[in-house]
């Protein structure tokens, strides 16, 4: 039922027209959490984000870590003007009265170095605890201090996804090499296909781990990102809230004025020479939607 919840917040979300501005007019939500936008790097979807946040304008707007990727930019420096257009919009948003606060992540750690500062008007804080519309409360932290192999984890994945009949060639080869060799039969896909449950089993103990430390903290609910998996469940009785990304998912956390939580996912306006997405992220949405939808 949650699922279905989100995947109609998605519908009402896309059908705000791109480029209506309502940031002059009335806040659309009480809260906003968005994570993960990974500023600096190609894969960022800065114009979706720039799209969303002018159609979701709301009172508090939590920014829960991987805002900018530190990381990527040591390595190589890549800023369009849309990631510049993205910083502004935020400081704007600031500015008109939006309580901004910028919880850092891994890849924008740096930035911890400056918690309890304020930075036009955006604060930056370790952790942060929310309080819902009904009183809930929710701690909200990037996710990164409860890490293991998670970059690992995500190639697995893909590779499951795409390369599977790759793999199954290779295995074929690699079994009349071994046959040659006197060596018995080895399944190599079957071997991924393993390494790929680990991945996903990754997943399931990050929300469990993280749901767990929010109700020893005492609170009712935690909000986080970092692992780019948009989800709102229970979880022993504490919501965990993953607000998900705005590299591959384009999705955020919604509060609205009565407390109620939900994800909304960002659907490309349809109109022609609008944002063109590779196959793979199409594909991975669409499986993150049915996900959400199961
Ligand atoms: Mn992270």
């Amino acid at each position: 039922m949650k699922g279905l919840e989100s995947v109609l917040a998605a519908a009402r979300a896309a059908a705000v027209p791109a480029g209506d501005d309502l940031s002059s007019t009335r806040a659309r939500w009480r809260t906003v959490f968005i994570s993960d936008l990974h500023l600096g790097t190609p894969g960022c979807q800065a114009e979706a984000l720039l799209d969303f946040l002018k159609a979701n304008p709301s009172e508090q707007l939590f920014l829960v870590g991987d805002i900018v990727d530190g990381w990527q930019l040591r390595r190589r420096w890549y800023w369009p003007q849309a990631h510049n257009d993205v910083v502004q919009k935020l400081l704007r948003a600031a500015r008109k009265g939006c309580r901004v606060v910028f919880v850092p992540g891994n890849h924008d750690e740096f930035a911890r170095a400056f918690t309890g500062n304020a930075f036009g008007g955006i604060e930056v804080l370790e952790e942060a605890v929310h309080m819902t519309a009904d009183g809930r409360r929710l701690w909200v932290i990037h996710g990164d201090h409860f890490d293991g192999v998670i970059q690992c984890a995500k190639w697995l994945a893909y590779l499951g996804d795409n390369l599977y009949e790759f793999t199954l060639r290779l295995n074929r080869h690699l079994n009349t090499l071994r046959a040659r060799l006197g060596l018995p039969y080895w399944s190599l896909s079957a071997y991924l296909k393993g390494r790929v449950k680990t991945a996903l089993n990754y997943v399931t103990d990050f929300e469990v781990a993280v749901a767990a430390e929010a109700r020893r903290r005492g609170h009712q609910g935690v909000v986080c990102g970092h692992i780019h998996r948009a989800e709102m469940r229970e979880i022993d009785g504490t919501l965990y809230c993953n607000d998900g990304d705005w590299v591959e998912s384009m999705t955020a956390l919604v509060e609205d004025f009565q407390g109620r939580l939900s994800i909304v996912q960002w659907q490309p306006p349809p109109r022609a020479g609008g944002h063109r997405q590779p196959d793979r992220a199409q594909g991975v949405r669409a499986g993150r939607l049915e996900e959400m939808a199961a």
